[in-house]
């Protein structure tokens, strides 16, 4: 039987490379996002080109409801989920706090840190009665930087840090392993998310730079969970090259 990897947010960037990658190490996937046309073509990709079976979920994270619904809807054989990669996530604009509005600052709250406490509680429960598991959490430069215009989400990806230092702590009995991966600027549909869709200033972010590929991160992430069974890997930081932090970028 093959093992289970749930990701969620897999319907780009970072979470579909994740995807693929456990795929080819022959992972069973449950792909979580709210684009269910994109789930299902990653399905079929995934189910023809490797020999895996896929279980999509469709359901907005930061809606309790749905996302109970949706995890209830895991058929039993499914159910003992070997790895957890909590990637869904979001910045939503750049506003300085006397300029941001509330709706941006609660999006991000709701999905980057409500939502992966939710869905991890449930999911967190048959790790536990079974003492098997791996959390992977992706959290960010900005959880270790706070910058301008950043107020809201470095505050969410500082939560993910502290979430997942607690989380080692009190999972610790349960031989259930907790990393987090925090990326320096990866090339992904996130800045276009976090402008609004205005394809110049999700540009603007990358110019002149290198940046990081989700297949970067999707690197990190299979080197993290194919270590043996008594090694964790706590943390990995991973910048572009020409990135020393959040504030320091050389641009050619
Ligand atoms: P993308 O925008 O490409 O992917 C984000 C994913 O999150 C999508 O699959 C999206 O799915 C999902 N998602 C967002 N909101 C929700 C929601 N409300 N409910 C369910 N799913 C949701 O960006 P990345 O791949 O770059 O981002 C992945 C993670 O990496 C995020 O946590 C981000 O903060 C983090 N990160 C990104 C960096 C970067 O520079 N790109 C650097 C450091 C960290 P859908 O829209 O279908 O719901
Ligand atoms: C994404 C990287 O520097 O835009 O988490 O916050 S940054």
């Amino acid at each position: 039987m093959n093992k289970i990897a749930l990701i969620t947010g897999a319907t780009s960037g970072i979470g579909e490379a994740t995807t693929l990658t456990l795929a080819k190490l022959g992972y069973n996937t449950i792909i979580t996002g709210r684009r269910e046309e994109r789930l299902i073509k990653l399905k079929n990709t995934l189910e023809n080109n490797h020999k895996i079976k896929v279980l999509t979920l469709c359901f907005d994270i930061r809606n309790q409801e749905d996302t109970m619904a949706a995890l209830q809807k895991i058929p039993v054989e499914w159910q003992k989920i070997d790895i957890l990669i909590n990637n869904a996530g979001l910045a939503a604009g750049a506003e300085k706090v006397d300029d941001a509005s509330w709706d941006k600052w609660k999006q991000m709250i709701d999905t980057n840190i409500t939502g992966l406490l939710f869905l991890s509680k449930e999911i967190i429960k048959g790790m536990t009665e079974r003492k098997n598991g791996h959390i992977v959490n992706i959290s960010s430069i900005a959880g270790i930087n706070v910058y301008e215009g950043g107020s809201v989400y470095c505050a969410s990806k500082h939560a993910v840090n502290a979430i997942t230092q607690g989380m080692r702590i009190d999972l610790l009995k349960y031989n259930i392993k907790v990393t987090s991966v925090s990326p320096g600027m990866v090339d992904t549909e996130f800045s276009l998310v976090r402008f609004d869709g205005d394809q110049d200033k999700a540009d603007n972010v990358y110019k002149g730079v290198v940046p990081l590929s989700a297949q970067d991160i999707a690197d990190s992430i299979e080197f993290v969970v194919t270590r043996p069974g008594h090694v964790n890997i706590n943390d990995i930081l991973i910048m572009p090259a020409q990135q020393a932090n959040a504030y320091y970028t050389h641009r050619e």
